[in-house]
């Protein structure tokens, strides 16, 4: 039986790369934050007793700021395959705390990388590389594209990217980027565009709010189905050579498209609810992003299949059940 270790495993993709994992039949071990309260509500559903007698899912204490702690788990786990989705991953909060950003979504990488190396431990390393590193180059991006981070979100991942590769060329570690565009679902943070929007119609819908306040309508993106990039990752820890590949839809949508499909599958009037909030700018943008996946397609035979129209669309249905939910509860 394969055995995976998922940093990040509380998150969106960790979530949804655990049930991949384990429906293929793998160990799956997850890092969680201790936190005084419970931040597993992603996971619950697949979390079973380890006590059970064929348990497959563990999770385990860590934080990416403590390398020895890394140490003791890898040497303990021995993972096959190591997912390091674990970060701070908020561009906008990037910009307020951006040292805490670079320890954990840079310097994370390093301390997880260096664990591996220093027990000598033979796994393949998928590295979550994002296409906010392409930052100010315009599209369409692909492998081959220049970096331009324009957050301090950005540039942790541009050394984050540059570690598994020099880890890669440096000591033969079996160690792939994944460059993804942005990718959602209903199980997104509730502050990242599309769910706050998402949530906000589901909300506006059922009565429980009124206005939704947004920053930059005009930035693009290439919003893609996140429940189908987890399976984009595992394919390229399969692959015979590690290499680095884009993620994406190839589509582009600007943050007003999506608002304008959402509110219209709920039947409701953008204008008369959306309000512009500063607060929800950057100090500076990025601009466009459009991804050409088409070495994925080639080499991995990954296609994303769901566009941002109908995953806009699921995700208010999802907010709307929830949003419901809630109104039936206060009677
Ligand atoms: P997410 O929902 O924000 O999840 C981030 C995960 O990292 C959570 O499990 C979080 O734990 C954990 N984490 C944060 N700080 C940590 C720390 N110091 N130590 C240990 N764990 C920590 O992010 P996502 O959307 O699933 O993205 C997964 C990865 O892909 C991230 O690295 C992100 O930067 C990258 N990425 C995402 C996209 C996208 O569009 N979603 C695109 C490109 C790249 P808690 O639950 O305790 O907070
Ligand atoms: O949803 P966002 O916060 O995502 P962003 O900045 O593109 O980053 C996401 O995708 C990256 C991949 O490219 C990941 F690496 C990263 O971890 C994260 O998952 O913002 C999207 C756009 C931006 O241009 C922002 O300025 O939406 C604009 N926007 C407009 N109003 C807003 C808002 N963003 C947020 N979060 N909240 C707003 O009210």
């Amino acid at each position: 039986m394969k055995r995976a270790l998922i940093t990040g495993v509380t998150g969106q993709d960790g979530s949804y790369l655990a049930e991949f994992l384990l429906g293929r039949g793998y160990e799956v071990h997850g890092l969680i934050r201790r936190a005084s309260t419970f931040n597993t509500s992603r996971i619950d559903h697949i979390y079973t007793d380890p006590h059970e007698e064929g348990a497959r899912f563990f999770l385990h204490y860590g934080e990416l700021t403590d390398g020895s702690r890394l140490v003791t788990l890898l040497s303990r786990i021995q993972p096959d395959e190591v997912y390091h989705l674990g970060a701070q991953s908020h561009v906008r909060v990037s910009f307020d705390e951006p040292e805490y950003t670079g320890d954990t979504t840079g310097v994370g990488t390093t301390r997880l990388l260096e664990a591996i190396r220093m027990i000598g431990l033979d796994c393949r390393f998928y590295q979550a590389s994002s296409s906010e590193m392409f930052g100010a180059t315009p599209p369409p991006q692909n492998e081959l594209t220049p970096f331009h981070p324009r957050s301090p979100y950005g540039a942790a991942k541009v050394y984050g990217y540059w570690m598994a590769r020099n880890y890669r060329e440096a000591h033969g570690m079996y160690a792939v980027n994944g460059i993804l565009f942005n990718h959602e679902s209903p199980r997104r943070g509730e502050t990242f565009v599309t769910r706050k929007i998402t949530r906000g119609v589901a909300r506006i819908k059922a009565g429980l709010e009124e206005t939704l306040y947004l920053g930059n309508l005009d930035a693009v993106r290439d919003w893609g189905y996140a429940k189908e990039y987890v399976e984009g990752m595992w394919a390229m820890l399969q692959a015979d050579e590690p290499d680095d590949y884009v993620l994406a839809t190839g589509t582009a949508y600007t943050v007003r498209d999506f608002v304008e499909i959402a509110f219209e599958h709920a039947g409701l009037d953008w204008e008369k609810h959306v309000r512009f909030d500063e607060r929800y700018l950057r100090p500076s943008e990025v601009d466009a992003l459009i991804g050409d996946a088409s070495k994925a397609a080639d080499e991995l035979g990954w296609k994303a299949e769901v566009l941002t129209p109908e995953l806009a669309r699921l995700m208010v249905d999802a907010d709307y059940e929830t949003a419901l939910a809630e109104v039936r509860s206060k009677g």
